[in-house]
């Protein structure tokens, strides 16, 4: 399947292999027969270790450098002709330095290794939303990960063939030297460079770096959105459906929500997931905003994932999986932290288990197709998306924000969503375990200033008068204790039936000046064992702690200067000013 010689596609790779010197140049086709190859070959090189066969069929674990467990954001860099163009929210580098910089480190980089050639698509094969891109890697686990996570191969080439243009992607693993490593975006032209790392996001470049990073420069050119969103279908027992599209930072419970198991007290109820992190939103010709999801498959946190948090993703992981940095059991199965049974033997090193000590990394992820998933939903592979009816944008707060707030208009969303903040995670070497501002959560995945990115979300107030409804939930809210105190996992559920009433006009709200909140008596509380005192906490608006965070934000919108839209601002001093 390789293209013939006048192929732009054909062209750049082999200038890139002119650079790189592999032994070998492997144009994917995207079959099993050549996943099943893959894998086999790095069974046989310790790339891959086959798992307890008996309960997972053709699973595979996966140990990756011990520098190298996670998004490196202090080396992800928006390489942009203009500084200000990345904004305050990106590193930056001046495109002629970083190319000089990493032409260094690819030269030669390959030799006695294999160029692999992944042509992917980002999204249904015959969508117009859809967008392609080319890999280059010269890792085979960053091969089998693309196959089970994008639509890649054959048909990806051909589509690539016929529009001409891709985005460019061109990934080492060197020498997986953290002082050797750059995960490099140059959106003007649409090209990425990632060096040093074979680790989930700074390896597998249709994810974050295209389908989020160079994904969101040229929405904006083209007037659409690209999110850090996963994408739910609930449908109701009158047999309704309904789509939402929710932002959370990594490891905040996207694929959780995405494949939520409702609770007993809902019967009838039926929740599908077409998306659990990245969702694709366009204004249709109605002015319904419709969603599509890029990918084809999950790069989910493993830590937690039971029958009882996750059912589903339990499930999907049975066979077909491949795990990176969960430890080992007894059993040969993989374990970690929450499983709930069997015993732990080595770590995700592969080491021993000392006592105390965790046997999965915290970010240890499974990667699996979505056709895996037994909730997937056959709209994720509609051409022209679904139609949204509500954004959610949420964190991980232990105090403050409260179970679910309305915005009151598109306005008012745009700044819940720019002032959003979340407790750091696992999911970025970077994390402190502070509070951080996360806006839309796209801090690490914007690829241009955000003071423009805001403008941009502001715009689509005037050009549709049918935009779904902007929420803020919070799953996180502690006692002083530090008991959670909403259960979450399938609970969840009975905020958003709250959520898709109002959408409805169905259901009741209170006014407060940070936006409209559900009473004890408008939610579905049915069957909950929930305290008085804790719903009290859960909805409550500490008045005094919002003036506080108003002036926290209006500190935060400061450092990006005067290119802050005035309307942004002016929405932060209407709700500092109803707060009194
Ligand atoms: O490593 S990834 O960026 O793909 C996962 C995440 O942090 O969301
Ligand atoms: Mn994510």
């Amino acid at each position: 399947m390789i293209p013939n010689t006048a192929s732009s596609a054909r062209q750049w790779v082999e200038e890139v292999a002119r650079l790189t010197r592999p032994d070998r140049v492997h144009w994917c086709d995207g079959s099993r027969e050549e996943y099943d190859a893959l894998v086999a070959g790095l069974v046989r090189d310790g790339g891959l270790i086959p798992i307890n066969d008996g309960q997972f069929e053709d699973c595979y674990l996966h140990r990756s450098d011990p520098s190298d467990v996670a998004r490196v954001e202090n080396l992800t860099f928006i390489c942009t002709a203009d500084r200000e163009d990345a904004g305050p929210n990106n590193n930056w580098m001046a495109p002629d330095e970083a190319h000089r910089l990493l032409d260094g480190l690819f030269q030669d980089c390959m030799r006695g290794r294999v160029m692999y050639v992944i042509p992917y698509c980002m999204g249904p094969i015959n969508s117009p939303y859809a967008r392609c891109g080319i890999e280059v890697t010269d890792s085979a686990y960053v091969a089998v990960n693309m196959y089970l996570m994008t639509r890649m191969g054959a048909k990806a080439l051909e589509r690539i063939e016929r529009e001409g243009t891709f985005v460019k992607g061109m990934h080492s693993i060197g020498e997986l030297d953290p002082e050797r490593r750059y995960i490099m975006h140059f959106p003007e032209e649409l090209s990425i460079r990632s060096y040093g790392s074979g680790y989930g996001g700074n390896a597998l470049l249709g994810k974050k770096c295209h389908a989020l990073r160079i994904a969101s420069w040229q929405a904006r050119q083209e007037g659409w959105l690209a999110e850090h969103m996963l994408i739910v279908e609930i449908e109701n027992p009158a047999g309704e459906k309904q789509y939402v599209a929710a932002a959370f930072p990594s490891a905040c419970g996207k694929t959780n929500l995405a494949m939520l198991i409702p609770p007993e007290q809902f019967p009838g109820w039926q929740v599908r997931t077409v998306g659990d992190d990245i969702a694709w939103l366009h204004l249709d010709d109605d002015g319904v905003m419709r969603a599509i999801n890029p990918e084809a498959g999950y790069f989910g946190v493993v830590p937690g994932t039971n029958r009882d948090t996750n059912n589903n993703a339990f499930e999907m992981l049975q066979r077909d999986a491949i795990f990176t940095n969960v430890g080992l059991s007894s059993e040969k199965e993989p374990w970690w932290e929450g499983r709930k049974f069997g015993v732990p033997v080595l770590n995700w090193k592969g080491e021993p288990i000392r006592s105390g000590e965790k046997a999965a990394h915290p970010n240890s992820r499974f990667t699996v197709s979505a056709q895996c998933n037994p909730s997937y939903s056959p709209m994720a592979e509609h051409a022209a998306g679904v139609p949204i009816s509500a954004l959610i944008f949420g964190g991980r707060r232990a105090r403050l924000a409260p179970l679910v707030m309305e915005a009151r208009d598109w306005r008012h969303g745009v700044l819940m969503g720019a002032a959003m903040a979340s407790e750091s995670t696992a999911a970025s070497s970077d994390s402190d375990n502070g509070l951080r501002r996360d806006p839309m959560a796209m801090k690490p995945f914007c690829g241009y200033n955000f003071a423009d990115y805001w403008k941009h979300w502001l715009s689509f107030g005037g050009r549709s008068d049918r935009l779904p409804g902007i929420y803020h939930v919070n799953w996180f809210r502690q006692d002083e204790a530090g008991k959670y105190l909403w259960p979450g996992f399938g609970e969840n559920l009975r905020v958003l039936q709250w959520i898709l009433d109002r959408c409805k006009g169905r259901a009741d709200a209170r006014e407060t000046p940070v936006g409209n909140l559900p009473r004890r008596k408008d939610l579905n509380l049915q069957g909950l064992d929930i305290a008085p005192e804790a719903l009290e906490g859960l909805l409550d608006v500490d008045t005094e702690g919002w003036r506080e965070e108003m002036r926290k934000i209006a500190e935060y919108l400061a450092q990006y200067g005067d290119r802050v839209p005035a309307e942004l601002a002016a929405e932060r001093a209407r709700v500092a000013a109803a707060l009194g």
